[in-house]
């Protein structure tokens, strides 16, 4: 992608409202824009980066076993009456009236959705276990929207809703949650930290959060240090016993947040305790019959009788996501991407652009890793070297390439690693295979 044709609209200055650094770097690096009160539009920038994030949560979902299904974002209020959380749910929940005065509303989240389509669908134990999901919009009335996307009202989620026969396998579909969270969030290069959880509206009895750590969070974390050392689980699949032991593991360390911290209780010595900021990207439930006896989700069970099944929930802060990595993963001049939600591969950099041996090497550069297959974002503009590097710094690629005449004339490319800083001077060929990933 050249520049000159894109949509960055990039500011120089600190945006006034952005109290904390992803919000600042996201306006900065012209990836949102406020529409209202919590509620973004997401420009080209933006866009590219949700897009992949929401990619790699697809993947790990579709390897545990999770089928995508797309639910709407208006519900019928009839729905939410039978589950008794239409009153339950209070002033978050958007109402809305249609023409012909039925009720509606902007879903919050999608458990009476979801377990409408399965008591309509779904008859047998023979089709169990079952585990649909969804990334969709959702809204939700927040007192106090803000940080960005990172509080929003309207904000992207991914959410599962896992079905079973009994308590047994309802626990499996819950490890097998547990360990495809610890999976998405290494592969996003994030090192979170699962925590026993308090229900709220969702409900239920077992629940884990997710938290990234970072000063800005808005919940304060008690941890064993040892956490988070543990290493990431890589298997393609593992049996129950495997995913028992997987969770087991890593929640044998102590970790609370501080609604659920209780000092008398924690046995942790001083010096292993630590005590940081967290940012919630994802929660899981698992809550029984809470929905499906009320809405009599039930199947015939191997007697013939009827079961009413055992379900979860599972959700994952993808909007929220954009702000957490930022917040994990930043310097001074800008954003840092890992480079599985990189917006682009890498930037090129004309240093002189107009100058005719400099535009046919970049030119010819650029044409270069297309082919190859890197997606790269050419700064074929008139700006200043300065502006442009600082662009480039803001927005964040994990690579940088430079030519200028200097290196025009012996045929050199710089390559700029954007998390080290570190430099080298390639000739083409060699820059090419560096950011095509082949050496
Ligand atoms: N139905 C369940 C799981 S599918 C549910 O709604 N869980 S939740 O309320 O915990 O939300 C799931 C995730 O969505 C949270 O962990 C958080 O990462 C994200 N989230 C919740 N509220 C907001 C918000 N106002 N802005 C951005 N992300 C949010």
């Amino acid at each position: 992608m050249r520049l000159s044709r894109y949509f960055l609209p990039t500011l120089k200055e600190d945006p006034k409202e952005a109290q904390i650094v992803s919000h600042r770097l996201m306006l900065r690096a012209g990836m949102i824009q406020q529409s209202s009160a919590g509620i973004y539009s997401w420009l080209p920038l933006g866009q590219r980066v949700l897009r992949n994030i929401e990619q790699v949560v697809r993947e790990e979902q579709d390897r545990a076993g999770a089928l995508e299904i797309l639910m709407p974002t208006l519900q019928p209020a009839d729905l939410w009456r039978e589950s008794g959380r239409y009153d339950d749910y209070g002033k978050e929940m958007l109402r809305i009236t249609d023409r012909h005065d039925r009720q509606m509303l902007y879903g919050p989240t999608n458990e009476e959705q979801v377990t409408d389509i399965f008591r309509s669908h779904v008859n047998s134990y023979k089709n169990l276990p079952l585990n649909l999901y969804h990334i969709q919009w959702k809204f939700r009335d927040e007192v106090r929207p803000r940080f960005g996307i990172m509080r929003g009202r309207e904000f992207l989620m991914k959410d599962a809703y896992s079905f079973d026969l009994d308590f047994d396998g309802a626990k499996i579909a819950y490890n097998n949650m547990f360990v495809a969270y610890l999976k998405t969030f290494a592969r996003l290069g994030l090192k979170a930290i699962p925590l026993r959880a308090a229900t709220g509206p969702i409900g239920g009895d077992l629940s884990h959060e997710f938290i990234v750590l970072a000063d800005t969070g808005e919940s304060e974390v008690f941890y064993h240090k040892d956490l988070l050392s543990l290493e990431t689980p890589d298997q393609a699949s593992y049996s129950a016993d495997e995913l028992q032991a997987i969770v087991d593991k890593w929640t044998g360390y102590y970790a609370a947040a501080d609604d659920m911290h209780d000092a008398a209780a924690c046995d942790v010595a001083a010096d292993d305790l630590v005590t940081r900021r967290g940012i919630e990207v994802g929660h899981i439930f698992h809550f029984g019959d809470k929905y499906s006896k009320i809405m009599g989700a039930t199947v015939a069970g191997p007697d013939g009788k009827d079961v009413t099944v055992s379900m979860g929930s599972y959700g994952i802060g993808v909007s929220r996501l954009v702000g957490g990595i930022i917040e994990a993963s930043h310097d001074y001049d800008g954003i840092i991407w890992p480079e599985s939600v990189a917006p682009f591969k890498a930037g090129l950099i004309n240093l002189k652009s107009g100058d005719e041996p400099c535009d046919q090497a970049c030119d010819e550069f650029y044409g270069k890793l297309q082919g190859a297959g890197v997606e790269v974002l050419y700064d074929d503009t008139s700006g200043r070297a300065g502006e442009k590097f600082a662009k480039m710094d803001l927005i964040g690629l994990p690579w940088q390439a430079t030519i200028g005449p200097r290196g025009v004339k012996s045929g050199i490319v710089e390559i700029k690693n954007r998390a080290t800083g570190e430099k080298q001077e390639l000739s083409a060929d060699d820059a090419l295979q560096l950011l095509a990933g082949r050496r």
